[in-house]
């Protein structure tokens, strides 16, 4: 036996030395994990609802997928996904320090090995939280190759084990998008850089993202626009760009419609970050932008949390924007920190901020094919693994405890009441001629000429507030 062990390490040694790239280590841990599949998160007992007199850190408090409500599970009203790349990429890698967090799955010195143990990890954690979606870039899942041939091959050869997965997983995709803004060739952006040959290539990437994302059944696509903005305007043609973000985008419409994908397009506005000024700034920028291009009946918007404060919105003002002009499609859920100027992707667990999203949300009549990611992620100090879990959990029982709040707030009809009474004089007299359109200058000078006093009411923002406050704590 020992002879048999010498010559059997011996051939090893020959076919490591043999091999290049490889390390004989590495195929024993591939073996292994085809074959005995590791489990990363076995010490994290499977999330449960247990009630709001819970202490238990791994269960709902307020989140019960099955209650039904309205006819409905709260899993199908709310249609959480989870951030592949937050969850299962981020590090903790800052501008001022090093990754902080270590992931069990990224255990190989392969960046493919590293893809293939994430994909087990990421359904491995899609169960044991039960989440009903998640979301990815194509650079999340698959790393890049030598050559953009090399890249589709290791995205292909993802793709196929994802799909795999899929055919027993109760998680499916709920959008799959291109990251335009990692690799130095996108430094002046993709669809709006200066540079025809990465246009090309960004062309070429959004082909195969939605090929891929068609092949895994996803519901939607998603635009964030990485770096399709400018640093200084002395070096940018802004109209040749913003003409060239529409051209690239309508290729990518007719592309969906030649491959039959008919997942919702999507448009993610943000301000600013990574460059200095993001062309898709707010809500209202890229409803005009769409609106100017043609564009508008093919897409609908991604309303991220952090993004709308980054413009000096409210989160609950961006989601009325895009409710009142029939756009709103999905939400990125997360919260910024409000001292500071930039893009934390924090969890989600303030209860007065998903309750005035979700009163949109219902307001809009639900989501159809959008749906809560959380483009969040675990703070840096933050790196054990049961953090992850522990800040999904927290989020999602945000914005269920927010969304029974809203859906009361909505069938009481709290605000639509006192909203239909402050602007009662449209209904009737003057108002009812300039709703209708029977009033112009002139009819208007001469009324107001005959108006002997001009009545205002209360606008009553601190009754609103007091009133909101009682449903948020009257459960
Ligand atoms: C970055 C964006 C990004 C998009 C997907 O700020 O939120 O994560 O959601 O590209
Ligand atoms: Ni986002
Ligand atoms: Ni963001």
């Amino acid at each position: 036996i020992i002879m048999m062990l010498v010559c059997l390490i011996n051939k090893l040694i020959v076919y490591k030395n043999s091999v290049k790239n490889l390390d004989v280590l590495k195929i024993f841990h591939y073996r292994r994990r085809v074959s005995y599949k590791m489990k990363y998160f076995k010490d994290i007992p499977e999330v449960k609802y247990e009630g709001p007199h819970s202490d238990n850190p791994f269960a709902f408090k307020y989140y019960n997928p099955d209650e039904v409500i309205d006819g409905k599970p709260l899993k199908d009203h709310l249609r959480f996904a989870i951030a592949y790349w937050h969850t299962f990429c981020a590090t903790g890698s800052d501008p001022f320090g090093q990754p902080a967090i270590n992931r069990p799955w990224d255990r190989f010195s392969s960046p493919m090995d590293n893809a293939k143990a994430r994909v087990e990890a990421a359904f491995e954690f899609f169960e044991k939280l039960n989440v009903p979606f998640f979301c990815f870039h194509d650079r999340d899942i698959a790393p890049e190759g030598e050559n953009l041939r090399e890249t589709n091959k290791n995205l292909d050869e993802i793709v196929s084990m994802i799909k795999e997965y899929l055919k027993t997983s109760k998680t499916k995709v709920l959008w799959g998008t291109a990251n335009l803004f990692s690799h130095p060739r996108y430094v002046h952006g993709a669809a709006t850089s200066c540079n025809a040959d990465v246009f090309a290539y960004a062309a070429a990437q959004v082909k195969k993202a939605l090929e891929v994302t068609k092949e895994l059944g996803g519901e939607n696509y998603v635009f964030w626009g990485g770096r399709e903005g400018y640093e200084t305007l002395l070096n940018t043609d802004m109209e040749l760009e913003l003409d060239n973000l529409a051209r690239f985008l309508h290729m990518a419409v007719d592309y969906a419609k030649e491959i039959g994908f008919d997942g919702q397009f999507l448009i993610e506005p943000k301000p600013k970050e990574p460059t200095k000024h993001q062309y898709d700034f707010d809500a209202a920028h890229v409803y005009g932008f769409l609106k100017k291009y043609d564009l508008d009946k093919y897409f609908k918007l991604n309303i991220e949390v952090n993004h709308a404060t980054l413009a000096g919105h409210d989160f609950h003002h961006e989601l009325r924007f895009a409710r009142i002009n029939n756009m709103l499609g999905s939400i990125d859920a997360n919260m910024g920190d409000l001292l500071l100027g930039w893009d934390t992707d924090q969890f989600p667990t303030d209860v007065r901020l998903t309750t005035l999203a979700m009163y949109e949300v219902i307001k809009a009549g639900g989501f159809d094919k959008g749906g809560l990611n959380f483009d969040a992620k675990v703070r840096r100090g933050s790196f054990e693994l049961e953090d992850l879990v522990i800040g999904h959990i927290a989020g999602m029982d945000a914005f269920a405890k927010g969304f029974k709040i809203a859906y009361k707030l909505v069938k009481d009809g709290v605000f639509d009441k006192f909203i239909e009474e402050r602007y009662r004089s449209y209904k009737e007299g003057i108002g009812a001629k300039i709703v209708s359109g029977q009033a112009d200058f002139k009819t208007l000078e001469e009324y107001a000429l005959n108006l002997s006093k001009i009545e205002n009411k209360s606008g009553k923002q601190e009754l609103l507030e007091m009133i909101l406050n009682k449903y948020m704590f009257s459960e």
